[in-house]
């Protein structure tokens, strides 16, 4: 076969713009950027498509959006040949569709796979980006439109001896690709975020014995799933043009919002919130959190009272009740950590090979050759998972190397002080372009298809933009930039999010400057915002 221009790796190669990562982003990024006849590459650590959906195939791996909602909107040909099978897809069916998109539009022709960016250096004078990859590759080009993901940097605690450890360690977003047979083995769970109940629940029924380390219980929400049949698909479909609508203008990017006005649930009895909140439960989705009460995650009663009705559910799943308190939270209030939904999740621990180790106050101390230490107890085990999150946000381009204007890092900014514009651009970086990045609605508070699609548009108009008006560079000004953080900080200190220690803010990282990651003023009032700025002609940005 002849070699094609992506396959060579002994010269620089060039492009118009490089698209880092090939997941939901980094795959629309590439459709959007080649529509407008642009030499576009894509380039992946992974050695095929999907991004998040390809490193975390660990079991149970499921997403919490709802099919429907979780898609590209396009392409009206691809929307009526895909089949959901599922309200709520296995992580092999959002593998699967993205496969299914990356072939039906040609995308990997222009997808360098196993390709590890280790650092990318603006070019004041050439005006131009080089990326170098881990094997020594060099690519340059004018744009540099990282799709590199929010949640795609694990975060391994430095547990101490995991050299020394006979067993297997595995990070869920470092799952083995061939998979991992857990049956009948010794197998320890470490961390309960959204991640570590998923494996949890599917795995506890395999499991010789199951030893979960906890060090912060969680409020997951019943998650009610469904198989689809075609008349079910067909129903869904007919409203795929409303869907495609209703997610651009939503609180989160679903195609619901809050299903309350503010102040509703002041005027309602206590019989009435009730009821009203046993209905958002029925609906087995993230609608009980951000389709609920616009008050839920800015008020502290109307927090505490949704709190407890979540923790009558848990304790009503558990039948010892001192293990019941134990997995029921109380530190901080519902959904100011993201909200997991379960299946079978607390039952799991009524289960005799199930075991709650409690590691908050007192904290893992590392391997031995047999297993995990707590308290100076040896949990002899034969395999360890690390459910322990992500360096969220930031993590993806911090761990880049990304040197900007002057040799700027981004790496040093961003240890330093979490700043964006938009979430798009940061000011010192021209022609970076940060889709998913630090203080967009995209980097927790979306449904995530929504808000990705939306940035990739936003970025690709803005490159049609600039070469129209024959400019070929673009960076936000500091004024722009402070303007906007302060912004998000104002949304963001209204909220109760900033008191409770997660990667929301940060707070899973030692040393890692606080701010809240995701901008909280709504999905669709951060689209017009965004749209505002294009219809401005970039107003607050630099231009040449
Ligand atoms: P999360 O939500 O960050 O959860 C990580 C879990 O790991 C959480 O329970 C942590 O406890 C725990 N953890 C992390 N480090 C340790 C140590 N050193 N010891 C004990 N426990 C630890 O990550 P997920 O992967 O579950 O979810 C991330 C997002 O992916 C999720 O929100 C969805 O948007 C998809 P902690 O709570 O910090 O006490």
């Amino acid at each position: 076969m002849p070699e094609t221009a992506l396959q060579r790796s002994s010269e620089t190669l060039q492009f118009d713009a490089i698209v880092v990562g090939a997941g939901i982003a980094g795959l629309y990024q590439l459709y959007r950027l080649r529509e407008l006849g642009m030499r576009v590459c894509a380039l992946d650590a992974a050695a095929d498509v999907g991004g998040t959906w390809y490193w975390n195939c660990y079991p149970g791996a499921r997403v919490d959006s709802q099919s429907h909602v979780y898609q590209y909107w396009f392409s009206d040909q691809l929307l009526q040949e895909w089949d959901w099978q599922e309200r709520f897809p296995a992580q092999p069916e959002t593998e699967r569709y993205l496969n299914f998109v990356a072939d039906k539009f040609d995308l990997r022709k222009d997808i360098r796979f196993n390709t590890r960016i280790a650092s990318a250096r603006w070019d004041e004078g050439t005006r131009t980006w080089t990326l170098n990859s881990e094997a020594g590759e060099s690519f340059t080009a004018r744009y540099f439109v990282s799709c590199a993901g929010m949640l795609s940097a694990p975060l391994v605690p430095p547990f101490p001896g995991h050299e020394r450890f006979r067993g297997t360690i595995a990070h869920t977003a470092r799952w083995p690709r061939e998979g991992l047979d857990l049956t009948g083995k010794r197998v320890g769970v470490v961390g309960t975020g959204a991640t570590g109940i998923q494996v949890i629940q599917t795995i506890a029924s395999q499991v010789a014995e199951l030893k979960v380390f906890q060090r912060t219980p969680q409020y997951a929400v019943a998650m009610h799933n469904e198989h689809y049949d075609d008349a079910g698909r067909a129903e869904l479909r007919a409203h795929y043009p409303e869907y495609r609508e209703q997610v651009q203008h939503t609180f989160a990017g679903f195609a619901f919002d809050f299903a309350y006005q503010a102040g509703e649930y002041y005027r309602m009895t206590p019989q009435q919130r009730r009821e009203a909140l046993d209905k958002l439960w029925q609906d087995g989705s993230l609608a009980f959190w951000i389709g609920s009460f616009p008050e839920l995650v800015v008020d502290e009663a109307v927090s505490e009272e949704v709190s407890e009705f979540v923790r009558e559910k848990i304790r009503a799943r558990i039948q010892d009740p001192e293990l019941a308190e134990k997995l029921t939270p109380y530190s901080y209030g519902f959904g100011t950590y993201r909200v997991p939904l379960e299946k079978g999740y607390y039952d799991v621990f009524n289960r005799d090979n199930v075991e709650l180790v409690d590691v908050r106050e007192t904290p893992i101390e590392g391997f031995t050759e047999q297993g995990l230490v707590v308290g100076g107890h040896e949990y002899p085990l034969d395999v360890v998972v690390l459910a322990t999150g992500f360096d969220a946000g930031t993590g993806a381009l911090s761990r880049m190397d990304v040197h900007g204007r002057d040799g700027r890092s981004l790496t040093e900014l961003w240890n330093r002080d979490i700043r964006s514009t938009l979430g798009l651009q940061v000011h010192g970086f021209p022609n970076l372009f940060t889709v998913a990045g630090p203080l967009a609605p995209s980097t927790a508070f979306c449904n995530m298809t929504t808000c990705l699609q939306q940035q990739v548009d936003w970025v690709t108009d803005c490159i049609r933009w600039l070469r129209d008006q024959g400019h070929n560079v673009i960076e936000p000004s500091a004024e722009k930039e402070e303007e906007w953080v302060q912004h998000h900080d104002e949304v963001a200190a209204a909220t109760l999010m900033m008191r409770t220690t997660s990667w929301y803010t940060g707070a899973n990282i030692e040393g890692k400057p606080r701010r809240l990651l995701s901008y909280i003023g709504g999905a669709g009032n951060y689209h017009k915002i965004c749209d505002q700025v294009k219809d401005s002609g970039y107003a607050g940005f630099e231009v040449a």
